[in-house]
């Protein structure tokens, strides 16, 4: 059967993505309901070949919509708002924010990692889609920790601008243009701490009191809470000029007494759900942004063993952030969920 469906903060980044990713994964809409500000409703959105209409988010819409499935992914003061009116009106909430991530009654769910935690969606009527650059990292850990059990996982990222939305990206593209007009200095910097074009920025969203970023922890928290794993993780945030996929460099630590074998590695990510191993140093192949954008793959390389201890080994992640990070990961909860819990 057939779902109604709506998407709140159908007029951003990862809004806009989403119904890209629902045709491309042939999700069972039957109504399709994007709602929006006052501001942006009565726009129109595309959605297999045909033009809907933007619809404003009231307290009241999913009620008489009828809506059965909501995407949330205007940002954590709206899902806050307005999620429990979609819950109310026995919805399921499919939050991409951050808001609900840590509820104990919301399961945070990637669901080649964590299927099972969906079932806990009847405890809140929300599951919550964890942060990009968390599940990017979990679709690796997952086999490497069935494999042979992570002690620590040290983790740097090197994360686009599109984390940061649309206005992410038209500040680094308008950045672009004002350098060769010869007038950066005159550019606005308003979606990032600095200057982002030609620059790197080891901060993603506001400090904590340990040292690390907002960011950086939720990498740590998440990560433990989707894993059911109290592994240590540590994690260095950096906003790099790329428009739209997320890396990472990884070190993982495994228990002691493991003696990584490089090609067991390899084989273990390759099998994995999603996961697409490009890892052939000599002949210049590995993950990159370039190879990621607009797939609904996660790409694992540049695979090696520690030179000292038997038991590390490190490797480079990428994914395209809107997508894998965002959108792919809520229409694939979505799917996950139509298939265990709803009463087709
Ligand atoms: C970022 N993690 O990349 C954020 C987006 N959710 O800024």
């Amino acid at each position: 059967r057939k779902f109604n469906v709506a998407v709140v903060g159908a007029t951003g980044a990862v809004g806009e993505e989403l119904f890209r990713v629902m045709e491309d994964l042939d999700f069972p809409v039957n109504k399709l309901v994007p709602l929006a500000s006052a501001r942006s409703a009565g726009s129109m959105i595309e959605f297999k070949n045909r033009e809907v209409k933007v619809l404003e988010l009231t307290s009241t819409v999913f009620e008489e919509q009828e809506i059965e499935i909501a995407f949330f992914c205007a940002g954590g003061n709206i899902s806050d708002e307005f999620a429990k009116y979609a819950v109310e009106a026995g919805t399921v909430v499919i939050d991409n924010t951050s808001h609900f991530r840590m509820d104990p009654k919301v399961p945070l769910v990637v669901p080649e990692v964590n299927p099972e935690d969906i079932r806990l969606w009847r405890e809140s009527g929300i599951i919550a889609n964890p942060n990009c650059s968390t599940i990017q990292m979990v679709q690796s850990l997952k086999p490497l920790d069935e494999l042979y059990g992570i002690k620590r996982v040290d983790v740097s990222t090197y994360q686009a601008v599109s984390g940061a939305g649309k206005a992410g990206m038209e500040e680094l593209v308008q950045q672009m243009q004002d350098f060769f007009a010869f007038k950066l200095d005159e550019s606005v910097i308003e979606a990032f701490a600095h200057q982002i074009a030609l620059n790197v920025i080891p901060q993603i969203d506001v400090a904590m009191e340990n040292g690390f970023t907002k960011e950086e922890m939720k990498m740590v928290n998440e990560t433990q809470k989707i894993m059911h794993k109290n592994f240590e993780v540590a994690a260095t945030c950096v906003r790099v000029p790329v428009l739209r996929s997320h890396s990472e460099s990884l070190t993982v630590t495994f228990n002691d007494g493991v003696n990584v074998d490089v090609d067991e590695v390899r084989n273990a990510l390759a099998n994995f759900e999603n996961v697409k191993v490009i890892d052939d140093l000599e002949n210049k192949k590995y993950p990159m942004p370039i190879i990621s954008t607009d797939t609904d793959y996660t790409y694992v390389g540049r695979i090696r063993k520690d030179v000292y201890s038997s038991n590390i080994v490190h490797y480079f992640n990428v994914a395209d952030q809107v997508r894998v990070g965002a959108a792919t990961n809520a229409v694939r909860i979505g799917l996950k969920w139509i298939e265990l819990e709803s009463d087709m």
